[in-house]
């Protein structure tokens, strides 16, 4: 047998290598599955040998207890903020200054990532110590949330003696959408832009929640080395990146100030495109030797400049207010406004997610309010202009009454949201049953909101399980249903039945259970009974899911209304379990394959199951272990890798004849 001390070593290289691999270069060499057996191996091992487990282990990212409060840490030397410029002219100003005294100059530009500005520390190549920016001379140590961010190593590539460097830490959109979805299910308070976000993750006092959020970082800055010598800025950024620390891809090397500005207005286009928020680019002295002839003010260096793109906010005037009941029964007012264009899209509506915010903003029906794209896709009101009031404005107030079935709303002690407390009410079933139809949950082709509203108001289905009953004389006195879309319907409804399991945890609307978790549940849970014998500490020994989300299940199949309908479900032929078996047909058995674009005959979800129960395996990016990229219309990088790898290129009619076989 292997000592376990070699063999823990060795795991951890190997997962070191992979976590680079995947968050550095992108291009994953094993499957999300594969890593996460050699983590549980190492994991096991560590928990066997407790005496071997270091504190740059792999294994370590939630380490530790939740904190009474955050520890100061006091800076090196202070973290400066940037002077901002908001013109061509603006940046004009700051190159003449620098021209002054240094001759011959070029910069860097990079995007401004709109997110937390922290500072690290690496000691032999070990993290040590991670501190927010604080007011630059005092930050908070954040150490223990800092490991949870998965992109960032816990131990560097070549273990120099020390190294400080700054960098941000930002939530992508994805994640940003994602949390505040969850928030807005529970009825908490949303977070009105990814930074705030990151900001409120970095500041939990308990690390598990930060661990929750898919937080990232990106390094621009060496505040201090010992152990190489780097002398301008693209070289830094060069040397960040082999030390396995990611570094934003887009910086780009300019000649003079005139080149700066083009990559401004490039990103300027480009930035709805990316995938985290930025809010300007920097452009900074290349050389090193030349920024410490500039020196700095006070706050700033003279050697930088954040040149800010303009706000993308409009005004326009707000007409009338919507309630709205969810499936959850929360009631959300809805701001129906003058549409405007902004940020890439026309819109003319936004929540408000909630009555509170709406007091808080003192918002009125009538005001002229300034708007915003939250995360660049979510509109939001950021607030009224009251200096442009007339006195005619009117105050918006939560109704007493559930607008749909006239249920006395109520408050939930700790809750931001009224709910319509009314099981049966008729808005939350017709919410129920879009969600429950929608693509991410059983994907009921052609049953969309339109068709469930006259379900619901003709009283065709009082509850989701009903929809398994339905035949063609249900359908055939509602609008635009001939025969041949009532049949079409009560196929898709059919062909609904042998989705799997985690479509139909999805599906149930478990909250603050999402696709994501449901399937990460699935992974563990093989059949829907098993769910209901499941304790909270047993859900939480499941990687990812957190107390909050195992009580909500506990909760949720606690309820004798639910077990009815999964009951119901079953009896209609619903699938229930888990087919850990596959097709007999392993045609596809080791075969890796990448999907890119729009595929016409499948949504992706639907394609990827098909390739799965065939033997064969899906992944999220190529490498040269892929064997084919399917590329459908408007494909994306996936496939200029594939091109560029050699990796085979088929169409989606070449895969549809591969499962066809
Ligand atoms: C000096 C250089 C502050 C910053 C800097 O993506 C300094 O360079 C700074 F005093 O705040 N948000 C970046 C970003 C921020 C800064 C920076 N570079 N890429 C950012």
């Amino acid at each position: 047998m292997v000592d376990p001390a070699t063999r823990i070593i060795e795991l951890r290289d190997v997962i070191r290598k992979h976590d680079y691999q995947y968050y550095i270069l992108d291009t994953p060499l094993i499957s999300d599955s594969e890593y996460d057996v050699l983590m549980q191996e190492l994991i096991t091992l560590e928990k066997e040998n407790p005496h071997l487990i270091t504190t740059d282990s792999p294994s370590q990212r939630v380490g530790g207890q939740a904190l009474g409060k955050f520890h100061t840490v006091v800076h090196r030397s202070p973290l400066l903020s940037l002077d901002n410029a908001f013109s061509l002219e603006d940046l004009r100003e700051f190159d003449r200054r620098v021209s002054k005294l240094v001759k011959n100059v070029s910069y860097m530009a990079e995007l401004k990532i709109d997110g937390v500005s922290i500072a690290l520390t690496y000691e032999n190549g070990v993290l040590v110590n991670a501190a927010t920016r604080g007011d630059g001379v005092v930050g908070e140590d954040v150490t223990a949330n800092i490991k949870t961010v998965k992109n960032i190593p816990l131990k560097l590539r070549d273990p120099l003696p020390r190294l400080e460097i700054r960098g941000e830490i930002y939530m992508p959109r994805q994640e940003f959408l994602r949390l505040n979805q969850e928030k807005e299910e529970t009825g908490a308070r949303v977070f009105a832009n990814p930074r705030n976000a990151a900001a409120g993750s970095l500041r939990q006092l308990d690390p598990a929640v930060t661990a929750r959020r898919a937080l990232a970082g990106f390094i621009y800055d060496i505040l201090y080395i010992e152990g190489a010598a780097i002398t301008n800025q693209q070289e830094a950024l060069q040397y960040l990146r082999q030390l396995g620390l990611p570094v934003n891809p887009e910086a780009r090397f300019c000649c003079d100030i005139e080149n700066a500005y083009d990559y401004s207005q490039e990103y300027v286009q480009l930035r709805h495109e990316l995938a985290y928020d930025i809010d300007g680019v920097v452009i900074k002295l290349n050389s090193f030797a030349e920024r410490g002839e500039l020196g700095q003010t006070a706050r700033s260096p003279r050697w930088a400049i954040a040149y800010k793109f303009p706000a993308e906010e409009k005004e326009t005037r707000l007409l009338d207010v919507e309630i709205n009941v969810g499936r959850t029964g929360i009631i959300a007012p809805t701001a129906i406004f003058e549409s405007v264009f902004l940020a890439g899209t026309t819109v003319s509506r936004a929540s408000m997610h909630n009555f509170d915010l709406v007091k808080e903003k003192d918002i009125r029906i009538g005001d002229i309010i300034v708007v915003h794209k939250a995360g660049d896709i979510i509109p939001e009101i950021i607030k009224p202009r009251d200096d442009k009031r007339t006195g005619n404005e009117v105050e918006i107030l939560p109704p007493e009454q559930c607008p749909t079935c006239s249920s006395q709303v109520v408050r939930l002690a700790g809750e931001v949201a009224y709910r319509c407390e009314n099981i049966n009410c008729p808005a939350r079933l017709k919410e129920s049953l879009i969600f429950f139809a929608s693509r991410s949950a059983m994907d009921i082709d052609g049953l969309g909101p339109a068709l469930i509203e006259q379900m619901v108001e003709k009283n065709i289905v009082h509850k989701v399980d009903d929809l398994y009953a339905l035949k063609e004389e249900d359908l055939i006195h509602l609008e635009r249903m001939g025969p041949k879309s009532c049949a079409n319907l009560i196929n898709a409804i059919e062909t609904s039945k042998s989705r799997p399991l985690y479509r139909l945890i999805t599906a149930l609307g478990i909250r603050n259970v999402g696709a994501k978790s449901a399937r990460l549940l699935t992974e563990h849970i093989h059949n829907i009974d098993d769910f209901r014998t499941i304790t909270r500490e047993e859900l939480v020994t499941i990687p990812e899911i957190g107390l909050i989300m195992a009580e909500s299940i506990v909760k949720f199949f606690a309820e004798p209304r639910n077990i009815e309908t999964i009951e119901n479900l079953k009896l209609a032929g619903v699938n229930t379990t888990e087919r850990v078996v596959q097709s007999d047909n392993q045609i596809l058995a080791g075969k890796a394959f990448v999907l890119t674009g729009t595929l016409d005959s499948m949504t992706r979800d639907e394609t990827g199951e098909k390739i799965q129960l065939l033997g064969g395996k899906v992944s999220s990016s190529v490498s040269k272990k892929t064997d084919y990229v399917v590329a459908g219309a408007n494909p994306g990088s996936k496939y200029d890798k594939a091109l560029q790898l050699g990796v085979k290129i088929i169409t989606e009619e070449e895969l549809l004849a591969m499962l066809k076989q």
